[in-house]
């Protein structure tokens, strides 16, 4: 079982709703970053909350820990269940998300290395290792890890053990669902989904992997 989750990285209100209304049927959770947000407000995520579906929101949360707990609690507090937030920032800015997580009843995941072409450069050479071994240590409920690299999932596999692990990179960045679907708890999956012609049959294309 691995969960389907949809990155709704469409700018129009309109849109994205009608999207996660078509979606939801065929996926487990919905993310929502920077695009969307920005352009539609917090408030969407109320909007989007009617389908009963985890939201995550990816804002890689990447500040003093002060800072990080004030966003944190603002993600809460909109109804959001995860928050995604850097680690490079180091261990108190970190438990900062966690810690506010855990006070909310929601989860965190931490970033251990991108997905894109240009993330080898800094997380290569042992960084995603030690921001994985980080965030165990900070008690979080996951990482990020690359659907593009699925060599470097299972390498970073062996560091977060059971806790979870969610992948973004399947499809416009050229990672394969089937391959790192093996190795993780859920892909994230947005241009492949939202960019179809009928979203919700691509979306119900990933139901294999939803079921194995
Ligand atoms: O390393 C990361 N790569 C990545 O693509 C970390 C992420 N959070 N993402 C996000 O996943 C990215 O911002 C986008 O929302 C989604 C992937 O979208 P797509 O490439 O499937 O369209």
């Amino acid at each position: 079982m691995t969960d389907l989750i949809l990155a709704l990285d469409v700018t129009d209100k309109k849109t994205a709703l009608s999207i996660a209304e078509t979606c939801a049927p065929h996926i487990d959770a919905i993310k929502l970053g920077y695009p969307l947000i920005l352009s539609c407000g917090l408030a969407i995520a109320d909007e989007i909350a009617v389908h009963d579906l985890p939201l995550i929101a990816d804002f890689k949360v990447a500040d003093i820990p002060n800072t990080n707990r004030l966003i944190a609690g603002q993600v809460f507090d909109a109804g959001f269940s995860s928050i995604i937030c850097h680690g490079f920032t180091g261990k108190d800015s970190v438990l900062a998300c966690v810690e506010t997580a855990f006070e909310c009843g929601g989860a965190c995941y931490v970033v251990a290395e991108m997905s894109h072409p240009g993330a080898t450069g800094f997380f290569h050479g042992g960084t995603a290792e030690k921001i994985a071994a980080l965030a165990m240590e900070c008690g979080a409920d996951g990482i990020i890890a690359p659907a593009t690299r699925p060599e470097r999932v299972k390498v970073l596999r062996g560091i977060v053990g059971k806790r979870k692990i969610l992948s973004p990179g399947v499809g416009a960045q050229g990672g394969e669902a089937d391959t790192v679907a093996k190795l993780v708890d859920g892909i994230i999956v947005g241009r492949a989904i939202y960019e179809a012609g009928d979203p919700a049959a691509a979306a119900q294309s990933f139901a294999h992997i939803r079921k194995a």
